[in-house]
């Protein structure tokens, strides 16, 4: 994991080498707490937070089983089981593995917990091979960018529903930061109110490139088309895999202090989504600059 950082930057700087210097900035921000530990919690009714630091991994529960989204890095695996034991539960009774996105930071984990839980492994068909494959799209002879492949069970689309008990996770198609990127919805009870949570998959660009991509040629018609569909998924709990994205930290510094649930934020969500596509439209505004300025 160390020379990572390394690595991604070279991948980036072949496509925007004015960029480099920030990129690496920010990648080295990125990963900094990716295996860092920290407290789990419960974020509302029966959806806990068991990831690191840096890395969302969220489990959802119920009586006849739990179902875990996301496993950060193949490293973090120690960390996210501590979490779950840590709150009561048991890591034997996770019944489903769900991913927003087939990148290594949010897939390290699922071989594992496969191979001790026997849990069935939910992909869409898109990130089915990336998964299988464990490595990133378009670097796919790239080590520091691999991750230990897991088999997919069950291959889920647009509208999908994973059913556990009184749970339902419906699968919302939101492609482009990964091909088969998957965006999960749940509704969650608390003081008898119903509230939608979503686990955004993600919009960044991240190391993704836009601009000619040879593996990906219609990705920026998928991003644009996930900004426009994303619209449609009313939420007020917003979830994601990076906890910086839904500000984890100043919510969960709130818990408890007010008689109201920090995490629920009935227009944040949309908000988040608006400044996405703004960045995600500058972005690639930048790669095609870059782009041209080559030719
Ligand atoms: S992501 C790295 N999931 O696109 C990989 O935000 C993937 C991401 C961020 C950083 N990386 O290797 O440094
Ligand atoms: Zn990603
Ligand atoms: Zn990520």
């Amino acid at each position: 994991m160390k020379i990572l950082p390394a690595i991604a930057v070279s991948l980036f700087t072949a496509m925007v080498p004015a960029q480099a210097q920030t990129l690496s900035e920010l990648i080295k921000k990125w990963t900094v707490n990716w295996n860092t530990p920290t407290e789990p919690f419960k974020i509302i009714d029966n959806v806990y937070y068991v990831g690191t630091a840096g890395l969302s991994s969220f489990l959802v529960t119920s009586p006849n089983g739990h179902v875990l989204i996301d496993t950060a890095t193949a490293q973090a695996t120690p960390l996210i089981k501590a979490n779950i034991e840590k709150l009561g539960f048991k890591v034997s009774d996770i019944k489903y593995l769900l991913n927003t996105h087939a990148h290594l930071d949010h897939t390290g984990g699922f071989a594992e917990f496969k191979k001790e839980t026997g849990a069935q492994m939910v992909a869409s068909a898109a990130d089915k091979p990336l998964l299988e494959g464990g490595y990133y799209p378009g670097a796919e002879n790239e080590n520091a960018l691999k991750f230990p492949p897991v088999k997919v069970d069950r291959v889920i689309g647009q509208g999908d529903k994973i059913t556990i008990g009184k749970v339902t996770l419906t699968a919302h198609m939101t492609p482009g930061h990964s091909p088969g990127c998957t965006t999960w919805t749940t509704v969650a009870r608390e003081k008898r109110w119903n509230h939608t949570v979503v686990f955004f998959c993600s919009a960044t660009i991240a190391l993704n490139r836009l601009v000619g991509n040879p593996t990906y040629p219609n990705i920026v018609d998928d991003y644009r088309k996930t900004f426009t569909n994303a619209r449609a998924i009313i939420a007020d709990v917003f979830l994601a895999p990076h906890p910086e994205m839904f500000n984890m930290e100043e919510k969960r510094a709130l818990i408890g202090k007010y008689g109201v649930n920090p995490f629920v934020k009935a227009s944040e969500f949309h908000t988040f989504l608006r400044n996405a596509e703004k960045a995600f439209e500058e972005g690639l505004a930048k790669q095609r600059a870059a782009t041209e300025a080559k030719q």
